[in-house]
């Protein structure tokens, strides 16, 4: 294509052709629809939980994470701690190169402010069955209010390309059903 200034100057002033018009009057009447589409699945759709990113080194991380796992670790399975932490509390998760460190026992109907974040570089934490997928970058920790409405075992497994192991990062994350603690039980 030619380096040169169009012919007519003053373009817009051109007239449009109908269908021209038409086509580009549904194109931004769809965009608007979309645009509104993604407010709306949000709250009716089973979209991602809405989270929060802040900035965190790797070593403050894992501080953190390990007091929650020094204080909260209810037993071992082979090498890995299975933590509990109290129902509303922050609770961690490492990624790392191939691992998510600790295994989380959360109770169900109980809010807990998850963080995420990676030691290394970027993994995806991608919780089955349900289905949640966020990345999980090295200096950010992205924080998800969730509140686990079903009880048993999830996988949690990586689902952004890292490496020779990559296929190995698979973690777990218990949800038990304690009956509910209310005076009505
Ligand atoms: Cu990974």
């Amino acid at each position: 294509m030619a380096i040169t200034p169009p012919s007519e100057r003053i373009w817009w002033k051109q007239p449009i052709a109908r269908v021209e018009l038409t086509w580009i009057v549904i194109a931004f009447i769809w965009g608007l629809i979309m645009f509104f589409m993604m407010i709306y699945w949000h709250g009716a759709g089973e979209q991602n939980l809405s989270n929060e990113a802040y900035k965190i080194t790797p070593v403050q991380f894992s501080q953190r994470a390990q007091a929650m796992i020094d204080e909260h670790t209810v037993r071992r399975e082979g090498n890995f701690p299975v933590v509990r932490p109290p129902p509303g509390s922050d609770v961690y998760l490492i990624a790392r190169l191939w691992q998510w460190w600790p295994i989380l026992e959360l109770e169900k109907d109980q809010s807990y402010r998850l963080h995420l974040s990676s030691m290394d570089w970027q993994h995806g934490f991608s919780l089955q069955p349900v289905n949640i997928n966020v990345q999980v970058h090295p200096g950010y920790e992205l924080v998800m209010t969730m509140k686990p409405s079903q009880a048993g075992e999830f996988g949690i497994v990586c689902n952004e390309f890292c490496g020779i192991g990559h296929h190995t990062m698979v973690g777990k994350m218990y949800v038990v059903d304690d009956g509910g603690q209310t005076d009505d039980d």
